[in-house]
């Protein structure tokens, strides 16, 4: 049976219909919002409360966030080779780095999109986005340093944890006082190579003509 995907351009569940054409398993597409003026569908928030996507469904099942999401899929599809086996000695910075990606990039991410959840007053959201953009500086400067000479960031396989990071990429906006991804050139290096990847062609297709790729 096809997964669905409660899907919105420019959000993380892009990086998740990047994993699903990689693996090449049928699914479904549920357009959504992430605007913060529009409503969500009942049925994404009846599945996600919060109302953030991706949400995947497959069966009679659901779940939500995004890199619970990249490791379910990874293990559930081991042919297409996205991931390190539970036993092998890559798992562990696997792990590590979606979840630091996860938890703490995009929560940088979030104070600088979405200040509202971080600041007590309107008036205090300007200071919440400038320490989101910091944030950013530190974190991605922490996965920069992480990475040093390797060719991917578990070093020479590629995996899921690089199309996650290409996806956390497209997201840096320098006119929004965020660093840019030139700033961190083992990231870069890493984005530039993902991006010729038939599966981010494909998703990023908009992205890519937008930033003249
Ligand atoms: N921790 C969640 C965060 C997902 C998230 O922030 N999604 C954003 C788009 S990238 C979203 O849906 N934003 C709309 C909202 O927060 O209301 C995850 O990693 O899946």
């Amino acid at each position: 049976m096809a997964y669905k995907l409660f899907y919105a351009l420019g959000s993380a569940a892009m990086g998740t219909r990047v994993i699903l054409e990689e693996i090449g398993a049928p699914y479904e597409l549920i357009p959504t919002t992430i605007a913060m003026d529009e409503p969500r569908p009942p049925e994404q928030l009846a599945l996600n409360p919060n109302g953030w996507v991706p949400v995947l469904i497959w069966d009679e099942n659901a779940m939500y966030e995004c890199a619970a999401i990249t490791v379910f899929l990874c293990d559930r599809h081991p042919d297409a080779k996205l991931a390190p086996a539970v036993d092998d000695p890559e798992r562990g910075l696997y792990l590590q780095t979606l979840v630091y990606f996860s938890n703490s990039v995009q929560n940088a991410f979030q104070l600088n999109y979405y200040p509202d959840r971080f600041a007590d007053t309107p008036a205090d959201e300007p200071s919440a986005q400038r320490r989101g953009n910091r944030r950013l500086r530190e974190t991605w400067k922490v996965i920069d340093d992480q990475i040093g000479n390797n060719e991917w960031v578990l070093g020479e396989r590629f995996s899921a944890v690089d199309i996650y990071l290409f996806m956390l990429t497209t997201w840096l906006v320098p006119s929004r006082g965020q660093p840019s991804v030139d700033e961190f050139p083992n990231v870069k290096r890493i984005a530039d190579a993902v991006l010729p990847r038939r599966s981010i062609q494909l998703v990023y297709e908009k992205w890519i003509v937008e930033h003249g790729g």
